[in-house]
């Protein structure tokens, strides 16, 4: 693993994003899986994207629930399981303590991630656009309940109607929280740098919140290992791990 200030260009481009973050007084940030890939929580498209010989956008989805509940449960079961056991990383922790540098007023961080990681890490105003694994919801009641690390019955049912319960996370094919959406839009809306950490940028409208932001006359900052579609719009790609490289980057803002 290289250690970031190797490479001057990365040098270079590390004192340009620590100029941008220095001067911004409003900050948002969109986080996707690779923010939590050195926590041991593996990415969507690392492994191809395939559960089980299953398209992940196969799986996660209203239709495959429907079909076969206990196999789309078996998906949610697994990673429950491993998100149980993971803490956060350098990556997580910086965030937080840039918004402890910044208030909580003056940074959003909007994230795709359901692994809960950010608030463990001390990040207060998180909006978690895909919901949270840890919490569960029933299909035929208002039953609505977080029970982290908790190990569920293979197929849950709600003990007030008998309904079958699911992971309260929001599938393909379903609409955002419109609450939380809003924010994340109007957040983007309004900043004047935006950080796009750990995504593949290919998932809607999540990825959308980029080019608002870009759209809105603020620099773009890319933390990712590899190029995506957002590194074409970003003013400065940083290319390396996000546990590294965002701890780098809140060094520098005091230097
Ligand atoms: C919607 C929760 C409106 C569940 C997730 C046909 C019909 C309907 C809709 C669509 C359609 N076709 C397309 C769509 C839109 C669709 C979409 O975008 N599809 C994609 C596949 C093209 N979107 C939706 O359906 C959304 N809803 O559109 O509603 C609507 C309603 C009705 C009818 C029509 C429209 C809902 C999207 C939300 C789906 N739920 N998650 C769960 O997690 O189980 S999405 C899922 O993917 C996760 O949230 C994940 O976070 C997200 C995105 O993936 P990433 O986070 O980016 O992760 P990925 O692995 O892809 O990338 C990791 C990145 O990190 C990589 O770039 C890697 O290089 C980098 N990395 C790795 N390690 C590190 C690192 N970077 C730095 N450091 C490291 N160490
Ligand atoms: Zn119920």
């Amino acid at each position: 693993m290289h250690h970031p200030v190797d490479q001057p260009d990365l040098d270079a481009d590390l004192a340009r994003a620590a100029d941008l973050l220095r001067r911004a007084q409003r900050v948002a940030v969109l986080t996707g899986a690779g923010v939590s890939a050195e926590s041991g929580v593996p990415t969507f498209r690392g492994a191809g994207g395939l559960w089980e010989g299953h398209r992940v956008e196969d799986v996660a989805t209203p239709e495959a629930f429907a079909h076969d509940p206990a196999l789309v449960w078996r998906f949610y079961h697994l990673r429950r399981a491993a998100v149980a056991k993971v803490r956060p990383n350098a990556g997580h922790f910086a965030l937080a303590a840039l918004e402890d540098r910044l208030g909580s007023d003056q940074l959003t961080l909007a994230t795709q991630n359901i692994d809960a990681l950010h608030k463990a890490a001390g990040s207060r105003r998180v909006l978690e656009l895909h919901g949270r694994l840890s919490r569960v919801r029933c299909t035929g009641c208002d039953y609505l309940a977080d029970r982290p690390g908790e190990e569920l019955p293979e197929l849950p049912r709600c003990l007030k109607c008998g309904e079958l319960l699911r992971p309260d996370v929001v599938w393909f094919h379903e609409m955002l929280p419109h609450r939380v959406w809003r924010e994340a839009e109007e957040a983007a809306e309004a900043c004047d740098v935006f950080l796009v950490v750990g995504t593949s940028a290919i998932v809607y409208p999540a990825a959308g919140l980029i080019q608002t932001a870009r759209r809105g006359g603020a620099p773009v900052i890319e933390f990712n290992l590899e190029a995506t579609p957002a590194s074409s719009i970003a003013d400065v790609s940083l290319f390396g791990p996000s546990g590294e490289l965002l701890p780098e980057l809140l060094r520098r803002l005091d230097a």
